[in-house]
């Protein structure tokens, strides 16, 4: 038993299309209700509209990427509560439409972050890239975040100045541009192009962290997700968190899911099954002490969902995003630990045993490269690449399983 292929869909506006899936070969589809405002509820006609569309066609609504946590909910702000009683509604909803995976993540202001958006790769291809100097540098000199420069080493900030220094302002602009808006826009970020001074809200959303650390954090954390789990085990839906990526604090906020000790501590907020995680290789991987084939074995039982793409890095906390396959993760052991996973949950009887992958990110090869209509990330034949070589490992896994 395979791993169900899955492929993130951003919508009807998406150039890759559901039929196109279909040709692919796609399993299941992981997408979202983009256009309802991050807090609202989803209503069930709509979820309906889009289960219809993709079952027609002979797949199925596999994961909810995402359901967007609101700053209210993250910040524990006045319109905490309610923002979670809609969340609560929009599950509710999900559950009795029949579909049950539901990814969010928790992390402040920002969600992934990049650097460079065209890091070169052989042959011409273009890729993604988070260096550490540069984002400093973006932080620092750039942005102008007060108090940042007390948040770096001499060496980090010796290195962030030639970064800078070596940047056109034209560069520096597009840097600060890619990072608040082009990164997040499409995943229902906090800031969107139609914003006049993006930096100006950037740093606002920034100052509403001023007083909250790791600890308290991870209260709001858990008062989220205590909120929720209840209706999870009632609607039989899993939730699963996205790490943060890179996994580990920036811009002087705390991140609180990035490696084994804090999936630790999930696991011991709240022990419901129900209460998961998504588990993102290549965000992961941006701290080099994380093992990864030891956090799939050790919270399998909770994973339901994969992003898996590799990385190789180029230097202290930097890295750029190397295809899928190939890269300094072992990604046929961590497919391996997943489908181990899944082969016990059929012996243990368990009903949700599926875990769906998909490519997460590509590289842009080919005639990716002619055209601007994929978002940041998300091009076509890159991932197509690499759901294909993935496939073709899970074959492999499985024959090897199956003679075990
Ligand atoms: C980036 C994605 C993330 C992810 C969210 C999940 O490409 O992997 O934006 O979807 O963090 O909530």
């Amino acid at each position: 038993m395979k791993l169900e292929k899955a492929w993130r869909w951003f919508g009807k506006s998406d150039a890759v299309t559901l039929d196109h899936l279909v040709q692919m070969d796609i399993e299941g589809v992981v997408t979202a209700l983009h256009h309802i405002p991050t807090g609202e509820v989803w209503p069930r006609e709509e979820i309906l509209a889009v289960k219809s569309e993709i079952e027609s066609r002979g797949m199925r609504w596999s994961v909810v990427e995402s359901v967007p946590v609101s700053e209210q909910i993250k910040t524990a702000g006045p319109m905490r509560d309610r923002h979670i009683e809609n969340y609560r509604r929009t599950i509710r909803n999900l559950g009795e439409c029949g579909i049950d995976t539901v990814c969010y993540n928790f992390m402040p202001v920002l969600d992934w972050c990049r650097t460079i958006l065209d890091y070169p790769h052989v042959g011409g291809g273009i890729g993604l890239c988070f260096d550490y100097p540069t984002f400093v540098a973006f932080d620092v000199f750039i942005l102008k975040r007060p108090g940042a420069a007390a948040d770096y080493s001499a060496e980090d900030l010796e290195q962030a100045g030639k970064a800078f220094a070596a940047m056109t302002p034209d560069e520096a602009r597009t840097l600060s541009y890619n990072i608040i808006v082009v990164t997040q826009g499409f995943i229902n970020g906090v800031i969107d192009g139609s914003v006049s001074d993006p930096e100006k809200l950037f740093l606002e959303y920034i100052s509403y962290y001023k007083e909250i650390d790791r600890e308290r954090y991870r209260s709001h954390l858990k008062y989220f997700i205590d909120s929720l789990i209840p209706v999870c085990e009632e609607y039989d839906v899993n939730l699963c968190i996205h790490p943060d990526d890179p996994p580990y604090p920036i811009l002087g906020m705390p991140r609180i899911m990035g490696c084994a000790d804090d999936m630790e501590w999930l696991e011991k907020a709240n022990p419901s099954l129900r209460n998961g995680i998504t588990f993102c290789t290549g965000s992961l991987s941006g701290r080099h002490d994380n093992d990864l084939s030891y956090m799939a074995a050790r919270f399998g039982e909770r994973i339901h969902f994969a992003h898996l793409r590799n990385t190789r890095y180029t230097g202290y906390k930097s890295f750029y995003e190397s295809g899928h396959l190939y890269g300094s993760l072992d990604m046929p052991a961590i497919v391996e630990a997943l489908m181990r996973e899944q082969r016990r949950r059929v012996a243990a009887g368990r009903k949700d045993i599926r875990i769906p992958v998909r490519p997460d990110h590509g590289i842009r090869i080919l005639n990716d490269l002619d055209c601007d209509c994929y978002n940041i990330g998300y091009p076509l034949n890159g991932r197509l690449r690499g759901i294909a070589e993935l496939d073709g490992l899970m074959v492999g896994i499985d024959r090897m399983l199956s003679r075990e």
